[in-house]
């Protein structure tokens, strides 16, 4: 992956912001009072929290407040690389808010690598879900195989606790038939549920074929740019919320010609990052596009697809990754989302959050993360 380039002048201070129970030792080594980019843009929002960094923010509503899962970015000393082997994520943090711009809580240690049986290294996006007093949350990891680059296969594993905050207890094993990463759980109006997941490139979609891996397979979709893109995945979770209930499917994109969007096409295939909602009846698919930049959405009448691409919600942030998620609060819709603000490394980035608008007829006019 890209490297950033143009350092930060480093105040390493405790930022203590709007914190109770967390761990007060300051990770971020930044600017405190940076409101603009290197290039000189201002921020269209500032992080949620500064002790900690956070990363691809899962938000979700439970009994009145707003929880945020994020990746929790730390500094492990490794360089970038087009597998992503930068972010060398250990552990979990959940932040909760009682509403948006309030004060907001880090929680402890949710879930550490060390205590999940199958996984290896690299807890990346999680997301949660809530079920009949259980909360659910899943987390990709690599597992303990090895591939031609020594590095095991993402996988994609679950965790319980009685409380949105954890700490969660993992199932000895990852989810059977899971693969790939980004795991994003989408419950319907009549109460099943959906994960959607996958990412190309260091996501390793790309080595997944009928069900069976290459660990010898490509790093990256750049061979099949005239061929339909590599779509991200759809499958129906059981009532226990930690099985599938199917066979995985594809989650496919169509252009406004109804053709699926080809690999070359990257400013609108399927890169990673997937979140859905529902609104007005018609179901949300949106990713980012990893090495364009953008968050996209598509539209489709049913949670399997396919979806219909409409265009971008959010143009590139600083930072090369972009992943979100979208909800509805308080009769708003808000668009959780992070950049490198704080540190201007790739590898450690901090959520934010910006209201998101819609059209009358429900496209989306595309966020800017900069003022004009
Ligand atoms: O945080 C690690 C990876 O970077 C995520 O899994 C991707 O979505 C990207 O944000």
């Amino acid at each position: 992956m890209r490297r950033a380039t143009i350092p930060l002048a480093i105040l390493s201070v405790c930022l203590a912001a709007c914190n109770s129970g967390a761990d007060n030792r300051a990770e971020t080594e930044a600017n405190a009072s940076a409101t603009r980019a290197p290039d000189g843009r201002q921020y269209l929002a500032q992080p949620l929290v500064t002790e900690i960094y956070t990363a691809d923010p899962s938000a979700h509503v439970f009994d009145g407040k707003i929880y945020v899962y994020p990746s929790h970015d730390i500094d492990a000393g490794v360089p970038d690389d087009d597998l992503g082997n930068q972010y060398a994520m250990r552990d979990y943090r959940v932040l909760r808010m009682d509403q948006i711009g309030g004060p907001v809580t880090i929680g402890p240690v949710a879930l550490d690598v060390k205590d999940v049986p199958w996984a290896s290294q690299q807890m990346w996006a999680p997301d949660a879900a809530y079920k009949n007093g259980t909360y659910y949350l899943y987390f990709p990891a690599r597992d303990k195989s090895k591939d031609k680059n020594g590095l095991g296969a993402f996988r994609i594993g679950v965790a319980t606790s009685k409380n949105p905050m954890g700490p969660f207890v993992p199932e000895p094993n990852y989810i059977p038939g899971s693969f790939s990463m980004d795991p994003a759980v989408f419950t319907d109006d009549d109460g099943t549920s959906y994960m959607y997941f996958g990412g190309i490139w260091g996501g390793q979609l790309q080595r997944w074929k009928n069900g069976v891996y290459d660990p010898n397979g490509s790093d990256t979709d750049l061979m099949q740019d005239d061929q339909p893109a590599i779509s991200g995945k759809v499958v129906r979770m059981n009532p226990d919320m930690k099985t599938f209930a199917e066979p995985v499917r594809d989650a496919v994109i169509l252009d406004e010609r109804g053709q699926p969007v080809k690999g070359g096409d990257h400013d609108r295939r399927f890169f990673e990052a997937s979140w859905v909602f529902k609104r007005g009846g018609k179901y949300y698919y949106t990713y980012s596009t990893g090495d364009t930049h953008f968050v996209n959405y598509a539209i489709g009448d049913n949670p399997y697809g396919p979806f219909i691409y409409k265009g971008h919600i959010l143009a590139p942030v600083q930072g090369w990754t972009s992943h979100h998620s979208i909800i509805e609060w308080n009769g708003k819709w808000w668009l959780f989302y992070h950049d490198t603000q704080l540190s201007n490394k790739n590898h450690l980035r901090s959520a934010k959050v910006t209201e998101l608008k819609f059209n009358a007829d429900g496209t989306i006019p595309m966020i800017n993360p900069f003022r004009p």
